[in-house]
């Protein structure tokens, strides 16, 4: 059986604490549990103190077959800031611009930038699958969409890992690929109706928000917006038509991270649940785990987390 573990985002004191607490043990450099496997989530960087740290657990973890891990957008992101641009061959897939960098730079700090370490850590990014579909239940970083899980097929081999040459399509703005890798990796973004926005978290001014993905029925913008609390109310209660959201089948489980939750750890429906909530937060948030026991309804019981 499985734990699935949450956003760490360079946590790794606290990985440690989580895993000691579902009682893995250290034993030759390899956490390990002899009944259970761990699957990892995504956002492994960015933000922490101890970024190499958390990779070389995880990495260690997965390589011995003691752990399966998905890609995050920051993995993603970490890949293309490294990647010179065909096109443009003094630029990157992702721009070094200072906004970009701001969000990357503890990590690029703390490997040395263009480091044997960093090459052999981007190395494991590209290895990671977008997501997966196991037989008792799903994982992906933010959004389990069929219609984009469908068309990043044509981009991915068959362990769901990005293809070499569709890396540069996948970081180009308006491609197919783009739109399907952001969306599994980033969530489902809507642009807001007329001239509304709000500020994230960063203050930097937005006209699309995040969606509760897996909604159904008769929502408004402000019903489904994952905002900031503070910027709710710029949100309009307009209805959002119908057919905007995916929803979710519940054929069986799903777990996701991403979403910066708060608060006591519960699902978010009967078959979806994000485990990120908030380990690098500002205030000091929680590195959670959900135990999977085979069930097929998610209960608030089987999660487990330590504080930051
Ligand atoms: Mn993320």
């Amino acid at each position: 059986m499985y734990d699935l573990i949450g956003d760490i985002h360079g946590h790794a004191r606290a990985l440690k604490a989580l895993l000691t607490k579902m009682d893995y043990q250290e034993t030759n450099g390899v956490w390990q549990h002899s009944e259970r496997e761990v699957i990892f989530l995504g956002d492994f960087v960015d933000r922490g103190p101890e970024q190499i740290e958390t990779v070389q657990i995880a990495r260690n973890m997965v390589e011995s077959g003691n752990a399966l891990a998905v890609m995050g957008n920051h993995e993603f992101n970490a890949v293309a800031w490294a990647t010179p641009d065909p096109r443009n061959p003094s630029e990157y897939l992702r721009p070094h611009t200072e906004k970009n960098l701001k969000q990357h730079e503890a990590f690029l700090d703390q490997v040395g930038e263009g480091s044997r370490l960093h090459l052999s850590m981007l190395e494991w990014f590209k290895s990671l699958p977008l997501y997966l579909d196991l037989p008792e239940f799903r994982v992906v970083h933010a959004c389990w969409h069929p219609t984009y899980l469908e068309s990043v097929k044509q981009f991915t081999d068959d362990r769901n890992r990005l293809l070499p040459e569709a890396w540069e399509a996948s970081a180009r703005k308006g491609s197919e690929a783009y739109g399907a890798v952001e969306t599994l990796l980033k969530g489902l973004e809507i642009p807001l109706p007329g001239d509304h926005y709000f500020l994230d978290k960063e203050k930097n001014k937005r006209t699309d928000v995040r969606t509760k993905w897996w909604q159904t029925g008769n929502l408004t913008y402000r019903d489904l917006a994952m905002v900031p609390g503070s910027e709710i109310e710029k949100i309009p209660h307009e209805p959002v038509e119908a057919h905007i959201l995916p929803g979710y089948d519940g054929e069986k489980p799903v777990f996701v991270g991403h979403y910066w939750m708060k608060g006591e750890p519960a699902p978010l429906s009967e078959h979806v649940a994000c485990l990120d909530y908030s380990v690098a937060g500002d205030h000091g948030g929680k590195l959670c785990a959900y135990q999977f026991g085979g069930e097929r309804c998610l209960s608030a019981s089987n999660f487990v987390w330590v504080h930051a």
